[in-house]
Order: C-alpha cells, then sequence, then structure tokens
C-alpha cells in the first residue's frame, strides 16, 4: 500500500468481520492503517456485507496503484458452506479506490456474486482494464458465469459475453490484431470435458478465433491456477 499519510512507512488495510448476535448478519469494517502508527487513517464499514479490498492494478492516470473493493450483500447469515454463501449474495458492488488519498474512484453493481480480477490495459488509456465474472445459478442447480470487461479508468461496462454451460475465465494475450492493443484470451472450461481457448479484441470482445485444447501463455499464471482449482469445484 502507498504511503498516504506521508509518514514513509506503507499503509496497511485491515479487515474486522463482525457478526451480529440477535440476527447473525455480517459486516465488514475496512479500516486504512498507519504503518508507522499502527493508528486508523480512514475506515469504512459495510452493514449486512462481506467486503474485501484488494489491489488491482493503476486505474488512473498517476502510475500509483489503486485497489478495488467488491462488497458482497447478503441475504442472511454465512454458513460457511461456500456453495449455499456464493447463493446467498444478492449483489456486488465493485468500489474503485484511489492509491493516493483513497478517494472512491467509481463504483459499479451487479446482481448476485461478481468478482473482478485486474488484468492490464486492454483499451490504450493507460489504465489498466478488469474482467468481472458474475456468477449464474441455472434452475437445475448448474453454474456458468458472464464476463465482463470493465473500463478501468471508470468502471463501464465494454462488453459483456456468457457462457451458457461453462466456466471461463479470461487473461490477456499478445496483440492478435496488430493495432498496438492488446487482446484477450478466454479459456472455456466444461467440467471434465476439456477446454477451449477463444481469443477476442480486447476492447469490443469480438472473437477472433477459437480452438480445441488450452494454449500456453507464458504471462498467465493466474488462468493456470485458475484452471487447476475449478474442473474440482464444477
Ligand atoms: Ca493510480
Ligand atoms: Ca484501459
Ligand atoms: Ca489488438
Amino acid at each position: 500500500m502507498k504511503d498516504t499519510d506521508g509518514d514513509d512507512a506503507p499503509d496497511m488495510v485491515v479487515h474486522t468481520f463482525h457478526v451480529d448476535g440477535m440476527n447473525g448478519s455480517l459486516s465488514t469494517r475496512i479500516a486504512r492503517v498507519s504503518g508507522a502508527s499502527g493508528m486508523d487513517i480512514d475506515e469504512k464499514t459495510f452493514i449486512g456485507a462481506l467486503a474485501v479490498e484488494y489491489p488491482a492494478g493503476n486505474l488512473t492516470a498517476d502510475g500509483v496503484p489503486d485497489s478495488i473493493i467488491a462488497i458482497y450483500q447478503l441475504n442472511g447469515s454465512m454458513s460457511g458452506e461456500l456453495e449455499d454463501d456464493l447463493m446467498n449474495i444478492t449483489a456486488t458492488t465493485l468500489e474503485a479506490i484511489d492509491g493516493q488519498g483513497g478517494a472512491k474512484l467509481w463504483e459499479q453493481s451487479f446482481d448476485g456474486p461478481a468478482m473482478a480480477v485486474p488484468l492490464t490495459d486492454l483499451t490504450g488509456d493507460g489504465m489498466d482494464d478488469l474482467a468481472a465474472y458474475l456468477i449464474r445459478y441455472g434452475e437445475d442447480a448448474s453454474i456458468t458465469n458472464d464476463m465482463a470487461l470493465l473500463h478501468g479508468s471508470d468502471g463501464a461496462v465494454l462488453w459483456q459475453k456468457s457462457f451458457p454451460g461453462f466456466m471461463a475465465i479470461g487473461v490477456p494475450g499478445a496483440d492478435q490484431t496488430g493495432e498496438g492493443l492488446k487482446d484477450m484470451i478466454i479459456y472455456k472450461v466444461e467440467g471434465s470435458e476439456g477446454v477451449e481457448t477463444v481469443a477476442v479484441k480486447g476492447d469490443d470482445g469480438r472473437q477472433l478465433w477459437n480452438r480445441t485444447g488450452m494454449i500456453y501463455l507464458p504471462t498467465d499464471l493466474l488462468g493456470q491456477e485458475l484452471l487447476s482449482f475449478l474442473p474440482a469445484s464444477l
């Protein structure tokens, strides 16, 4: 974390979770704490919600890393069972927080659970963009996801794709189209059926090509980790 209070020690972000003894609802307090003194610099409380702040690349013109607070609004209490708790999430709000000063840059909300993962700059404005994964439950208890590309500078949804019956994971690829902007590789995973690789233009989501199987990208460590985790959870 950037040192925002000028004491030459990096700030820390401290999450505190509180379960209401009366109704079992969860609240989250996120405090920015001075690295030197341990004192709160500022704090936010999210009632009835699980909130998590994490680094999100650089979303402004200053080159200083910024963060996202993902706020999961819960219907009822946490059970500790991942699947039940995911289904208890009625809405997700993503707040982008300026690493320089802590101001809120933008917010974007989705129905149900959503997870935003920083990618790289796909639009050419020098600010990192984000993939948002929107979890959807089918009537037959199947789980699929939509993927939305969020413009890092203002949170706008640049494009959104549905992957019925699949889990899909997007990672930054090379510039496949030659205009100087990086494009995106999406891995579609269907249980044990294997993987399909789809290349899409980064800034508008237009499909460039697809092929069966996974391709290796030296930079997609996140994709590799997710792929090793996902089939076991489907
Ligand atoms: Ca920044
Ligand atoms: Ca961008
Ligand atoms: Ca391109």
